[in-house]
């Protein structure tokens, strides 16, 4: 824990949207009257096309959830055409390509345009209001016309990232019931292609409802086609109507789904409504990162998470904001690549991963001080803990000390940020999200629930709702109650620990339910074992998470064979490709460890803690193992254990 407190820069604070005063007044006024502070934030943020009749309506104990009711607006009006007067010929976005030759910069005039057009073309295969349209693209452009086109028209967007594989899109295409795909030929990151149609292909296998696939053309390459069912982008574009008014979507129609992991289960499918949403992302991109009028804004993820639908497309364009989208990674062509980025086109907002700095970090600071980054003024960092030595040298390093760093927390269910500092009006610790966001209520609670005051260490939960928040899950509201409101009732329960100081700063300490976090992606351990246990040979799997020093945690897996069944290299790999198979690259195991036998309760509960103990190699500390079925496991898999980390 770092002790170190960096104060407010005044020339920060003197032009900023919120200063230390403005943040404490403002917050203590969301508190006092939120139905008159959210009012305001919705008339602030949002043009509305018929006011709201009530401003929210909540009850945690039945997960009924509903903000702006009555109120009348279309997302993409708000992202687009509201601009179009005064900033039409302003870059809505830069995209910066895999390639570093490669380059666009699109104004809010052509995104328009082009988001009427594909709006059109969705219309013209039969897309409507509410209908599930699944987008599987790499990061260009056409991702966020084809997010924005759904919201044009009425329909629901399902964005799976490109690194999920044929079996996980599949999944979640049948799960939405999508009956429209968006894809591209292929995908590039780091240099390689990424077969996106191929992939899609073999999805819409098992797909029998799906009857258009929109496929940009991206890198050209040769691509199987489906006819009758296949349509170029491109094409449809040049066919399509010019004109498409905006669809009067109700506050509480469903905006997006967006699918994410649990810790039991296949992954759910959370649901994000159109005014609450839009409000949240367009207030916490304004607050959070201070964005001012012409500023290049830049963030790193990937539109396939949370964060690159609040914070690459909604947010930075509901506020008519220059949003960079990055097609690549952080290290290709070379380690310098995101500031050779930032200088090339003058970023002066970046928000990235721990991951991403914690990788750059152990590259040396050569790389970083070869560029200038001068016209950086605030950095940003999201998606898992921040430990403090990474934070000091992105602080220092990276933003030479003249750049307050925000690490925002919030998830893809909050659907914006929700405990983060403010860059001119909060003071910073390294490796704290600070201070809550403007209505946000965290409560701290013991195990039974009970509410912990003052400097305390426990599970976070919300006591009040905001208009970012997840409506339900997709087709199973039950799932939705179950999942977060039924452990702690009253409170939305986050999945997540934390530690308040004496300051009331908040230390977020990671999950403490089974869901992972590796390089910033979140995964079940669920997941991950349903698809080692589809191999003949595997009786049993287990699996943890380990401290990794890149990745924030890696994957290690315990398996059980079927008695008779030999472990070894080729077994390995076979079932490594299976994860990959079922979930993708980014699932991929980094350890497998051969368990005769997992440890058990006597009701025949899988002791995770202990596997998370011996993984961590913390093996002085296991805790109470009296109530094991068979303590001799545990030395079996003491002695057994992998020594890669
Ligand atoms: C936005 C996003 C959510 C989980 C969340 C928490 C972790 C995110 C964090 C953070 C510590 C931060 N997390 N930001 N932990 N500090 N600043 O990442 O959404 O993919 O749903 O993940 O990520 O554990 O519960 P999502």
């Amino acid at each position: 824990m770092s002790e170190t407190v960096y104060e407010i820069f005044p020339e920060i604070a003197a032009k900023a949207h919120a200063d230390a005063v403005g943040y404490r007044d403002a917050y203590a006024r969301s508190l006092q009257d939120p139905e008159g502070f959210w009012a305001e934030q919705a008339d602030k943020f949002a043009t509305w096309f018929e006011p709201w009749s009530q401003v929210s309506r909540v009850d945690y104990h039945t997960a009924q959830i509903r903000w702006f009711e009555g109120g009348k607006l279309n997302v993409s009006y708000n992202c687009l055409d509201r601009h179009l007067a005064e900033r039409g010929d302003q870059t809505a976005i830069i995209w910066e390509g895999d390639d570093p030759a490669l380059d666009r910069k699109i104004t809010y005039r052509e995104l328009h345009a082009e988001v009427c057009r594909f709006a059109n073309a969705l219309k013209d295969k039969g897309v409507g209001k509410g209908d599930r349209v699944c987008i599987y693209m790499p990061m260009i452009p056409e991702a966020a016309v084809a997010m924005l086109a759904c919201t044009r028209i009425g329909a629901v967007h399902s964005i799976v990232f490109g690194g999920f594989s044929a079996d996980a899109l599949r999944d979640r295409i049948l799960d939405a019931d999508c009956h429209t795909v968006v894809c591209a030929d292929e995908g590039r990151r780091g240099g390689k292609t990424v077969p996106l149609k191929a992939n899609m292909d073999e999805a819409l296998r098992s797909c029998p409802n799906v009857v258009t696939a929109f496929v940009v053309r991206n890198t050209g390459a040769a691509v199987d086609w489906v006819a009758g069912r296949d349509v170029w982008y491109h094409a449809a574009l040049a066919q399509a109507e010019p004109e498409c008014p905006p669809e009067t979507m109700d506050a509480e129609d469903t905006l997006f789904i967006l699918y994410t992991s649990g810790s039991t289960g296949k992954p759910k499918g959370v649901l994000h409504t159109t005014g609450g949403y839009l409000v949240y992302a367009a207030m916490t991109h304004h607050y959070g990162f201070d964005y001012q009028p012409g500023e290049i804004y830049w963030c790193t993820a990937d539109v396939g998470w949370v964060t690159g639908h609040s914070y690459v497309v909604y947010g930075p364009l509901a506020n008519g904001a220059t949003t960079l989208m990055f097609e690549g990674v952080p290290t290709f062509p070379a380690c310098d690549r995101f500031w050779q980025v930032i200088d090339k086109h003058q970023v002066n907002i970046f928000y990235t991963a721990p991951t991403a700095i914690r990788a750059l970090m152990a590259q040396g600071d050569a790389w970083v001080k070869n560029t200038r980054r001068t016209s950086l003024r605030v950095l940003g960092s999201v998606g898992e803990p921040i430990n403090p030595e990474a934070w000091e040298w992105y602080y220092h390093v990276v933003g030479e000390g003249r750049c307050p760093v925000m690490d925002t927390w919030w998830q893809t269910e909050t659907g914006g940020i929700l405990i983060t500092p403010l860059p001119g009006a909060i003071r910073l610790k390294p490796g704290s999200a600070t201070l809550p966001f403007f209505g946000i209520v965290p409560a701290i609670v013991d195990n039974e629930g009970k509410v912990l005051e003052g400097a305390c260490e426990g599970i976070l939960t919300l006591a009040q709702s905001w208009p970012g928040q997840a409506r339900s899950v997709f087709g199973d509201h039950k799932r939705f109650f179950e999942t977060y409101f039924s452990a702690y009732p009253g409170k939305y329960f986050t999945g997540d620990g934390a530690r308040r100081d004496a300051d009331g700063y908040y230390w977020i300490t990671g999950r403490v339910d089974d869901v992972l976090n590796v390089s910033g992606h979140r995964m079940g351990t669920a997941e991950i074992e349903s698809a080692l246990v589809l191999h003949d040979k595997v009786a049993e799997a287990a699996v943890v998470g380990y401290p990794h020093d890149i990745k924030g945690q890696g994957i290690y897996a315990y398996v059980t064979l079927v008695a008779g069944e030999e472990p070894g290299p080729a077994l390995e790999k076979e079932l490594i490709q299976l994860v990959r198979k079922e979930i993708g690259a980014i699932a991929t195991p980094d350890i497998i460890q051969w368990a005769p036998a997992l440890p058990k309760t006597r009701s025949g509960k899988i002791m995770r803690r202990i596997l998370r103990k011996v993984a961590a190699n913390e093996l002085g500390n296991l805790g109470d193992i009296s109530t094991l079925a068979d303590p001799a496991v545990v030395e079996d898999i003491i002695e057994h254990r992998a020594n890669k980390n």
